[in-house]
């Protein structure tokens, strides 16, 4: 997609200012590390984990305090109509790594750390950001959730990040890093290497020390954080799962929602300290920072008003929190009422880099530049989901919501929180998505072919 922002001013912009040397559109088979110069700007994408609508401040939680990411979105742009591509973790990072509805790569639900999926992971022949910003001479980094593969031959390492620490299951317990099977679970690329701490303060932790090792060339860092999902634990807590295989001590009742208060404001804390050291290494002209959850809360957090909760199709499974911060080229406090979707950060985060994605792989996100820089809207287009028996379309305020045999359609403009069903009334609407979802369904179950 063409946009106009003008890359000249936008380097400067990004350089603080100061004479830069603009450098042309990268191509990426012929520019390396080499060429790599620091007024390519920074990217950092913080994804929290079942994070919802109403979980923090300034998306209207008066229980949780997030002064970091509040500070985020009054100095940037906050975003009211985000989407998570998937109401639940693995399909909503395949199609955030990939730039493409996860279908196209077949992680179409959670890796599961037992039973048969644990096998599986998402193909190495995807073609990830990561992989696309390191042939541009990025240093790329993932510290945190990884969740598209359990053996080693599905590593991050292995999909474009030079480094990685973290673990690669849906969740771990934060003190001991075992998985829901009861395996340690907690890696440096591609071998375990135990560590002792608080999940979301090693996240944090591993974070800040990328940046300030990378602080003179490009860098891409990814920091998928565990925080709130379960199981709930607090820094001062015990852990319920214990390495002799045995079973620690799981919150209940109101502890978990004291707990649960507390892995969000760690979180954040932790967010406040990468922006701090960002900004003490005299980066925040050129860096781009954008927060976002991988869907909505479950019955632990809130989704504000909205219906639902993680795994449905309901607003409440997908509608999450989502922040843009850089000054200099985002205009602070600027508000943005964009659909958007998770699979839109790659083709983004390729515009800010300069980078082409290879020839022949088809992104179906979008360029966010032209809303970032210039709260521009982007071109009208439909948008799906599909998770398990459900299935939903947006179009504008439309949506159409499929429950197995149940088809309901509201109007999400004068409807946020999908009380009316208008499918009676508005037969040709629900039609009109039908169709488009039964081709959308037919493109993406052939899409196989597409992948570069
Ligand atoms: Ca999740």
């Amino acid at each position: 997609m063409k946009h106009k922002v003008n890359r000249r001013e936008f380097i400067k912009y990004a350089a603080g200012g100061a004479a830069a040397v603009v450098i042309p559109n990268c191509s990426c088979s012929v520019v390396g590390r080499a060429k790599a110069t620091v007024e390519r700007p920074n990217i950092i994408v913080i994804m929290a984990d079942d994070l919802g609508y109403g979980d923090i401040g300034c998306y209207g939680s008066k229980k949780i305090q997030t002064p970091n990411i509040d500070a985020l979105a009054r100095g940037g742009m906050k975003f009211t109509d985000y989407h998570s591509n998937c109401p639940v973790c693995s399909p909503t990072r395949a199609a955030l790594l990939t730039g493409r509805y996860q279908q196209r790569c077949g992680i179409e639900g959670v890796i599961y750390a037992k039973g048969p999926t644990r096998q599986t992971g998402m193909a190495l022949e995807e073609i990830t950001f990561a992989e696309v910003l390191k042939k541009c001479g990025y240093a790329t980094g993932i510290f945190g959730k990884w969740h598209l593969g359990y053996n080693v031959e599905f590593n991050p390492a292995k999909q474009g990040f030079d480094e990685f620490i973290g673990y690669v299951s849906g969740n771990v317990d934060y003190h001991s890093h075992i998985d829901g099977a009861g395996f340690e679970d907690w890696w440096k690329n591609c071998k375990k290497v135990p560590e002792e701490g608080y999940c979301t303060d090693l996240i944090t932790k591993h974070g800040i020390d990328f940046i300030e090792r990378h602080k003179d060339e490009p860098f891409c860092l990814y920091l998928p954080h565990e925080a709130p999902h379960s199981p709930y634990q607090g820094r001062e807590d015990p852990p319920g799962r214990l390495s002799s295989g045995g079973k620690g001590r799981k919150a209940k009742g109101d502890e978990i929602s004291r707990a649960y208060k507390e892995m969000v404001e760690v979180m954040d804390e932790g967010i406040g300290r990468i922006v701090e050291t960002v900004r003490r290494l005299g980066l925040e002209r050129r860096t781009f920072i954008f927060f976002c959850s991988d869907n909505g809360a479950t019955k632990n957090g809130s989704n504000g008003t909205l219906s639902g909760f993680k795994g449905s199709l309901w607003e409440g499974g997908h509608r999450v929190p989502a922040v843009a911060y850089w000054p200099g080229m985002i205009k602070a406090g600027t508000i943005t009422d964009e659909t958007v979707l998770g699979m839109d950060l790659f083709a983004t985060m390729a515009s800010i880099a300069g980078a082409k994605p290879p020839a022949g792989l088809n992104l179906d996100g979008a360029d966010l530049l032209p809303v970032l820089a210039e709260s521009r809207k982007l071109p009208k287009r439909t948008l799906f989901w599909r998770y398990r028996k459900e299935k939903a379309v947006r179009k504008g305020p439309w949506k159409l919501l499929v429950q197995g045999d149940k088809v309901r359609l509201f109007n999400l403009e004068e409807d946020l929180g999908e009380k009316e069903n208008l499918a009676n009334k508005r037969p040709d609407m629900v039609k009109q998505l039908e169709d488009e979802l039964a081709a959308w369904e037919r493109e993406v179950s052939a899409g196989v072919e597409l992948r570069a």
